[in-house]
């Protein structure tokens, strides 16, 4: 089914058949056939088209889209100046290979990445796929530029599915699970996770400093890979002080400070870093998701010196940097400027955490309330208790499924719901999905 591009999409959540509906399950029992087992079942409602904060499904049904595709869609589905930009692109070429006969938007998305990024040094950027590329290659570049192995990661973190990566993600299920062997050189230390070690930021920093110089030795240490409010872990965010004790080590150690931005970049949490609510510095920044509106794109931005110090052809890929992509975070960058979106980002999160705080006067399952700008999350434990309730975050996603929200679940334990609306969602929209995320909180209490 080819859907036009001007079929309008409502505004408003409305579910009216059941869910997943008919056609859904019909093209599930497809899939069951044709896909591979080893792909997450998120929610099987299959979706046709999309508009601002809002997906319709096959069987018509508008679900209220609360996870943007796990942070990608920020500027919202079908943001006008992304499908013009796209769709000419399209039109125009669509691939050359960047190695073979480059072309002005990959540079152009390098140059907008040098300006973003945090800093004023000179930077250069290389561009591919997906994070996981990105991740890879930081590493790769990382490793070259300092002539050392040892890459520090932490506990909770979530870097990638490719081998390396996965080496560098904490959790074994599902990510990990007989996948290996995996890359060596990778070292865990423990993350700053105010909720449940109750440390301050430069004393966490120091514990995890201690494991590094102790077990692992600084002048064996390449790089320094965070996220700077992790994400699929659980939308951990760090203790004030953690994440510039971090930068002032690695700096005075001779060690690359890599943030992975994956996540947490492109206005998500109302900057566009992460890192930036802290003044953080990084040498390499990794970038994807938010990046490019849904286009796959994932970039490396970093020090010139260190980035350039790879040999010509060190770094490439058939697709890396694609027109499509490219033009499509051109599109993005714009949207985020012209509509003011960091600003709404923070809106956004205040308007969540005051909703989330006063569901959790009244309501012993949730444990605690974080996040910055539009990455907020809700800890679930057992009342009274710290211990994790993944049973309970389970309830409240299927509740906002069958009600139509989409909302995600994050976290080590699969205990953290985790709210990602597009930047674009109305007051009215994420009043209605807060109001379902509630009603799902109190149901299952
Ligand atoms: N770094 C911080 O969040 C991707 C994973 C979904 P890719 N997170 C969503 C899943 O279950 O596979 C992510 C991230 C951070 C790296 C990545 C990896 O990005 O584009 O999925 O490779």
């Amino acid at each position: 089914m080819v859907s036009s591009l001007t079929t309008h999409v409502g505004t408003e959540r409305k579910v009216i058949t059941e869910l997943p509906g008919p056609k859904s399950q019909e093209l599930h029992e497809r899939r069951k056939a044709a896909v591979s087992a080893g792909l997450t079942v998120g929610f099987p409602v299959y979706i046709d088209r999309a508009e601002g904060a809002i997906l319709v499904d096959v069987d018509g049904n508008q679900l209220l889209d609360m996870g943007s595709g796990i942070a990608v869609t920020g500027i919202g589905h079908a943001a006008p100046a992304l499908v013009d930009a796209v769709s000419r692109q399209v039109a125009s070429f669509t691939h050359t290979c960047f190695m073979v006969t480059p072309y002005e938007s990959y540079v152009e998305v390098c140059e907008a990445l040098s300006e973003l990024t945090p800093g004023d040094h000179a930077k250069t950027s290389a561009l591919f796929n997906s994070g996981a590329e990105a991740i890879e290659n930081a590493v790769k570049i990382a490793r070259l530029a300092t002539g050392k192995s040892a890459v520090i990661v932490f506990e909770h973190a979530y870097h990638g599915r490719t081998n390396l990566t996965m080496a560098l993600t904490a959790k074994n299920m599902p990510y990990k699970d007989r996948f290996g062997p995996f890359a060596p050189e990778v070292y865990r230390v423990p993350m700053s996770y105010p909720f449940r070690d109750g440390l301050s930021g430069p004393d966490a920093a120091a514990r995890a400093i201690k494991i590094i110089e102790t077990d692992i030795g600084v002048h064996n240490v390449a790089a320094l890979l965070i996220e700077p409010i992790q994400g699929e872990g659980g939308f951990v965010v760090p203790a004030d002080g953690f994440l510039p004790a971090l930068s002032k080590w690695t700096t005075d150690n001779g060690v690359v400070f890599i943030a992975d931005e994956i996540q947490s970049g492109f206005g998500r949490t109302g900057d566009w870093f992460a890192v930036n609510h802290e003044g953080v510095i990084p040498d390499i920044v990794t970038t994807a998701k938010g990046l490019a509106g849904g286009m796959p794109l994932a970039g490396v931005t970093g020090r010139a010196e260190l980035m350039n110090a790879v040999h010509e052809g060190g770094l490439g890929g058939t697709y890396g940097g694609n027109p499509v992509a490219a033009v499509a975070a051109l599109a993005t960058i714009q949207t985020l400027k012209e509509q003011n979106l960091l600003e709404r980002a923070k809106e956004l999160g205040e308007i969540m955490l005051a909703s989330l705080h006063s569901l959790a006067k009244d309501v012993a399952i949730i444990g605690d309330v974080r996040g910055r700008g539009a990455m907020i999350a809700m800890e679930l434990v057992q009342p009274g208790t710290k211990t994790p309730n993944a049973a309970a975050a389970k309830a409240v996603v299927n509740y906002c499924q069958q009600h139509g929200v989409i909302a995600l679940i994050c976290g080590t334990d699969g205990n953290v719901i985790r709210l990602l609306p597009p930047l674009i969602i109305s007051d009215d929209q994420l009043a209605d999905g807060l109001a379902v995320v509630g009603a799902g909180v109190r149901s299952v209490r």
